[in-house]
């Protein structure tokens, strides 16, 4: 129980003693010379992970995006994405302003772009067409409610891309939230793709970092597109300690988050005036719709209201568009603090009843 609950997001999780501890004890070097040996532990122990060959501490997620992108693309490239995506809408245009790509955005039902838009959206040779140099996928979804695409749905994607020549790279913030959810290692999940992306400082609590991983080739290029972006720290080893800790012992607890994610998404499913897709939620995000009952249609008022009551019962939610609530659950967030949430949620629309 804590003294606000905060559900805004899995970023705001902090570092674990464990974590504080290994940070002050880590061995350290430098890091740009290849000399930090608690880096170089936490890149390969990702890469192992993965499935990959080699793996490199970047600083956040869209810093671990962008250097992929940058890495596997030339200037003037397209490269295919769900529109609803994080690269898409949350990465301030890294993509076009410093990879000089343009985006495709494709709308998907459930945020992951099925085998048949993917072979539609490749260009073929015109001279008229941009080339295709990479499509981007997302998993867990975070805009979608933390929805899961299977391996096997990925596998589908990447031999369509991979039989007209072109990469694929996962932006796997959330990655080992699928993971858990599905009960299948996280290799199942990158196996197919050239480049994945996963963040240390969501649900995994770590206070700084993401991983790129790829074969070795991807992760040399991407070294030096990290360093190009300023990307290349010093004595690292200080963040790479936190996300051993990470690593090592906050994967498997990311089903309690789970688990709490489902239990306030059946209360809310519940509650006048608020509206929430069950199916969609499958891991550590609840997204749902307000819409008063006497208000007009796409009203932002009730939302605001809901957002405001929340903040004065203590409880945070952050509104993702004008009669939308995104809520995560995370590990500095108990069963005791969603039960807080339930009830401050339940007070606020009680009086909605038409
Ligand atoms: N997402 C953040 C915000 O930027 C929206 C959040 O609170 O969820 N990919 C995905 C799928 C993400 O959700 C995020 C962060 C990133 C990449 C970027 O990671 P950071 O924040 O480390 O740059």
């Amino acid at each position: 129980m804590h003294d606000i609950v905060d559900l805004r997001s899995d970023t705001l999780t902090l570092p674990t003693p464990a974590m504080r501890e290994a940070m002050a004890g880590a061995e350290v070097g430098d890091d740009v010379w290849e000399e930090d040996p608690t880096v170089k532990r936490l890149e390969s122990m990702a890469a192992g992970r993965l499935g990959k060959d080699a793996g490199l501490l970047v600083t956040s997620g869209t810093q671990g995006n962008l250097v992929s992108v940058v890495a596997q693309t030339r200037a003037g490239q397209e490269i295919v994405l769900d529109a609803d995506c994080h690269i898409f809408n949350y990465e301030v245009g890294g993509a076009a302003v410093v990879g000089n790509v343009q985006t495709r955005p494709i709308k998907t039902t459930r945020g992951f772009l099925t085998p048949a838009q993917v072979r539609e959206a490749i260009r073929p040779a015109n001279i008229h067409l941009a080339v295709t140099g990479l499509v981007c996928i997302e998993n867990t979804h975070n805009r979608h409610g933390g929805t899961c695409c299977t391996p096997e749905e990925i596998a589908a994607v990447a031999e369509v891309a991979r039989a007209a020549g072109v990469p694929v790279h996962l932006d796997g913030a959330r990655l080992f939230n699928a993971a858990v959810a599905l009960g299948r290692p996280a290799s199942d999940f990158t196996r197919h793709v050239d480049s994945v992306t996963f963040c240390l400082s969501k649900g995994l609590g770590a206070p700084i970092g993401s991983l790129v991983c790829g074969s070795a080739d991807l992760v040399a290029r991407a070294r030096r597109v990290r360093k190009m972006l300023g990307g290349g720290m010093r004595q690292a080893g200080v963040i790479a300690a936190a996300g051993i800790v990470a690593l090592e012992t906050m994967v498997d607890r990311l089903a309690e988050d789970h688990r709490n994610a489902r239990m306030l998404a059946d209360a809310v499913a519940k509650m006048p005036g608020l509206s929430v897709d069950l199916a969609s939620v499958q891991t550590n995000i609840v997204i749902f719709r307000v819409e008063r009952p006497g208000d007009p249609p796409g009203s932002e008022e009730a939302t605001r209201a809901l957002v405001a009551g929340c903040a004065a019962r203590k409880v945070r939610v952050h509104s993702i568009g004008p009669t939308a609530i995104r809520c995560v659950t995370h590990k500095d967030v108990d069963a005791d603090d969603i039960a807080c949430a339930i009830e401050a949620l339940g007070e606020i629309t009680a009086g909605w009843k038409a």
